[in-house]
C-alpha cells in the first residue's frame, strides 16, 4: 500500500526493485556493532512525520504520568506544528552526524493513522518511528526486531523493513531477525494493576517495582531493544515494565550459544523502562548511573571487580518533561556517543555537558528537546548500524 509522501517528507524513499522484486541497493553497506561507544559510522535517525498519540494500552498506562492529559482522551494525531518542530530537531541532528562522515538513514513511511488490529486487540492508531532504539537491537552482524509490549507499537518494525532488506542484500554477512511476536491480549497483562495504576502513590509504585511486579505478566516473551545494554561479550538487560523475565530468558537462549554472556539488571525506579536513561556506558571502563535509580544490591560488583568506574549523572536542567512526553527529565543522560572522546548531548542540558567536559569528552550540543515527546532523547532517537571495533571481553 502506498502512503502519501506529503505525510512523510522525511521518510526514506521506498526501495527501487528489479523485475524479480530484488531491490537495487547501495553497495558496500556493513552491519556490525558491539557497544554504544566505539566510532559510529552508520546510524538510523527517527522521524516525527505523521506521529500519533495512541489510546493508552495496558503497557503504556504504567508509563504515562498520572497527571498527563495522555491518560484521558488525548489520543489522535500530534499537531503539525509540534511535528514540524520535532523534525527540525531530528533533521538538524541527522545533518550534524552526516557532517562528521556518518551515514544516516531514516525510517520508511507507514500509515500510523490506521487502527492497529490483531485477533487479540484493537487500538486507535500506531505510534510512529521517532525512537528506533526501542525496536531494533543490533547485535554484532545482526539486527533483531524486538517484541515490544505497547499495542500501538505492534507493527512499528514495518518502518524498517525496506532498510533492513537493503542491509541484508548489501552485506553478505548481515542477518535480519525477528523475536517471537507477542499476543498482547488482556491475558498478557495484570489488568487489575493497569486499572489501579493511576490511583497509586509514588511509594506504592516504588514498592511494587522493588518487588519486581509490573503490569506485564510472563505470558508473552517481551522486551524493548532499549532495555538491552551491549558491552562486547557482556549483555546487560533491564527487567522492568517493557522487558519481562521470559524476554530475558529468550535473549539468553538466543545469544549465549553465540559466545555472549547475558546478565539481568534491576534498578530502584518507579517506572523502569529502557536502560538508556538509567545506566549508560560512556567508554571502556566508565559507566554513567542515574542517581535516582540505584542498582539493586550486588549488581555493581561485576563492574567494580573489573575496574569499571561508575559515576552519577549530573542533575537534569528541567524539572518536568515537555508536554505530552512519555519520558522523564532524565533524558538529560540519554546521549549519543560518537567515539571514546565525542558525545552528543541535548543542548539545554548544561550540567550534563559540563560533566562530560570534565570527564574528557568533546561535547557536541544538539537541540532535541522539541522531539522528546515523540519518543525520547538522542540515544532513543537512533539505532546503530555500524560502529568500528570488535567484540571485546571487558569482564573477563
Ligand atoms: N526511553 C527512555 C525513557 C527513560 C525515562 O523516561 O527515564
Amino acid at each position: 500500500m502506498s502512503v502519501s509522501n506529503d505525510l512523510y517528507p522525511n521518510a526514506s524513499a521506498p526501495l527501487e526493485r528489479k523485475e524479480s522484486g530484488v531491490p537495487h541497493v547501495r553497495k558496500g553497506l556493513k552491519v556490525e556493532s558491539y557497544n554504544d561507544f566505539d566510532p559510529l559510522k552508520h546510524v538510523i535517525v527517527g522521524i516525527a512525520d505523521n506521529q500519533y498519540i495512541p489510546e493508552a494500552c495496558p503497557a503504556s498506562n504504567e508509563k504515562i504520568p498520572a497527571d498527563s492529559p495522555m491518560r484521558g482522551g488525548k489520543a489522535g494525531r500530534r499537531t503539525q506544528e509540534s511535528i514540524d518542530q520535532a523534525n527540525e530537531c531530528l533533521n538538524g541532528f541527522a545533518k550534524l552526524l552526516e557532517g562528521r562522515g556518518i551515514i544516516v538513514d531514516r525510517p520508511g513511511a507507514v500509515d500510523w493513522n490506521a487502527r492497529v488490529t490483531t485477533p487479540d486487540f484493537s487500538i486507535s492508531s500506531g505510534f510512529g518511528v521517532m525512537p528506533p532504539r526501542d525496536c531494533l537491537l543490533t547485535m554484532g552482524k545482526s539486527i533483531l526486531m524486538a517484541p515490544m509490549s505497547f499495542r500501538s507499537r505492534y507493527f512499528e518494525y514495518l518502518a524498517f523493513t525496506d532498510l533492513l532488506r537493503e542491509y541484508f542484500e548489501s552485506d553478505q554477512e548481515c542477518l535480519i531477525e525477528q523475536a517471537p511476536r507477542p499476543r498482547l491480549s488482556d491475558d498478557s497483562f495484570r489488568m487489575d494493576y493497569v486499572a489501579a495504576y493511576e490511583f497509586l502513590s509514588d511509594e506504592e509504585t516504588m514498592a511494587r517495582s522493588c518487588r519486581k511486579e509490573y503490569s506485564t505478566r510472563e505470558t508473552d516473551i517481551l522486551f524493548d531493544a532499549a532495555d538491552v545494554m551491549r558491552l562486547g561479550k557482556d549483555i546487560f538487560v533491564q527487567h522492568g515494565l517493557t522487558t519481562n523475565l521470559a524476554g530475558i530468558r529468550w535473549i539468553k537462549r538466543k545469544y549465549e550459544p553465540q559466545g555472549y554472556r547475558v546478565h539481568t539488571l534491576s534498578f530502584k525506579d518507579n517506572h523502569p523502562i529502557h536502560i538508556d536513561a538509567t545506566f549508560c556506558p560512556l567508554r571502556p571502563g566508565l559507566m554513567l548511573l542515574n542517581p535516582h535509580r540505584p542498582l539493586f544490591d550486588g549488581q555493581r560488583e561485576i563492574f567494580e571487580k573489573n575496574d569499571w568506574q561508575i559515576v552519577e549523572a549530573a542533575q537534569p536542567a528541567w524539572d518536568t518533561p515537555p508536554p505530552l512526553c512519555y519520558s522523564s527529565t532524565w533524558l538529560s543522560m540519554n546521549t549519543l556517543i560518537l567515539d571514546h572522546k565525542t558525545v552528543c548531548v541535548e543542548a539545554t542540558e548544561t550540567a550534563q555537558m559540563e560533566q562530560f567536559d570534565k570527564l574528557g569528552f568533546n561535547v557536541l550540543p544538539v537541540n532535541l528537546r522539541d522531539a522528546y515527546a515523540f519518543g525520547g532523547g538522542l540515544h532513543c532517537a537512533t539505532a546503530d548500524v555500524l560502529r568500528e571495533g570488535t567484540c571485546e571481553d571487558y569482564f573477563a
